[in-house]
């Protein structure tokens, strides 16, 4: 069955990292309750939800998603750019060790999860502020043994390779052409996100099932024509962070064990 891993919003995250917006008031309470919409999403897309213990003095924990790349045969533990984001990794490690063989990428490399879009046997790998070259040559090393076929794609104005693009449906990826190009991603179709709406383009597709922010109404329209029917979630809190719906999750198939 697939598992998600999620953890608690941590009451520090006011303190959050951000690169790209400026500040603005984060709801506590509102984005606990969002977040359990969250995981209300990820079990009816049939998902079984594994909550790490919150992280009082971890304020971006919540982001669990860029800790770690959970691949069929292995887990990659990250080295995420941000330094203050570094010991989130700790306690997805032991979790996952129940669950795969585990490596971890190696300074000098930085890796944050919201930069891998993996599609099949490709790994696209966003070159960006927290994820570096190094990190796509240890992928690479690592990865070839599976198969894996890992390139890495520039961004520029957004914080992650996913903030820009996404898989939307087979084949079909949902992308901000401002942010990163779409030549390198041939022999896909493109849905673009409404000019208005610049960070839309990131979507969790699970099965054949999308889990989507619920603040992109004309980004879902055109979702809708092209005939994805997303499920809606609110997460205006997590934005006011950067984050997005990949970014508080991490999913991956496991035998069905009740006891993890
Ligand atoms: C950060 O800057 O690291 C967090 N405030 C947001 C991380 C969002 N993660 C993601 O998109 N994968």
């Amino acid at each position: 069955m697939l598992v998600a891993v999620t953890r608690p919003i941590s009451p520090a995250m006011t303190r959050c990292e951000l690169t790209h917006l400026t500040r603005s008031p984060i709801d506590l309470d509102r984005a606990r309750q969002q977040h359990r919409e969250y995981e209300r999403a990820l079990t009816e897309v049939g998902c079984r939800v594994v909550t790490l213990p919150e992280e009082p003095d971890l304020p971006d924990s919540v982001f669990v998603e860029d800790t770690a790349l959970v691949l069929a045969e292995c887990a990659v533990i990250t080295r995420p750019g941000a330094v203050s984001r570094r010991p989130e990794t700790t306690a997805v490690e032991q979790l996952l060790a129940g669950h795969r063989p585990r490596w971890r990428i190696e300074e000098p490399a930085t890796l944050d999860g919201g930069d891998v879009l993996r599609v099949g046997r490709a790994l696209f790998v966003g070159l960006t502020g927290r994820t570096n070259a190094a990190a796509v040559h240890q992928l690479r090393d690592r990865l070839a043994e599976w198969g894996y076929d890992v390139r890495g794609v520039p961004v520029v104005g957004c914080l992650h390779l996913k903030s820009a693009v996404t898989e939307v449906a087979a084949g079909t990826l949902l992308i901000n052409p401002a942010w990163v190009g779409r030549e390198h991603f041939p022999g896909f179709d493109f849905l673009e996100v409404d000019p208005a709406e610049p960070a839309a383009a990131n979507a969790l597709r699970i099965g054949d099932r999308v889990i989507y922010p619920a603040e992109h109404p004309r980004t879902r329209d055109r979702l809708v024509a092209a005939g994805v029917e997303p499920r809606l979630v609110p997460a205006s809190e997590v934005a006011k962070a950067e984050g997005g719906v990949t970014c508080c999750s991490l999913v991956f198939e496991a035998p069905d064990r009740p006891d993890r």
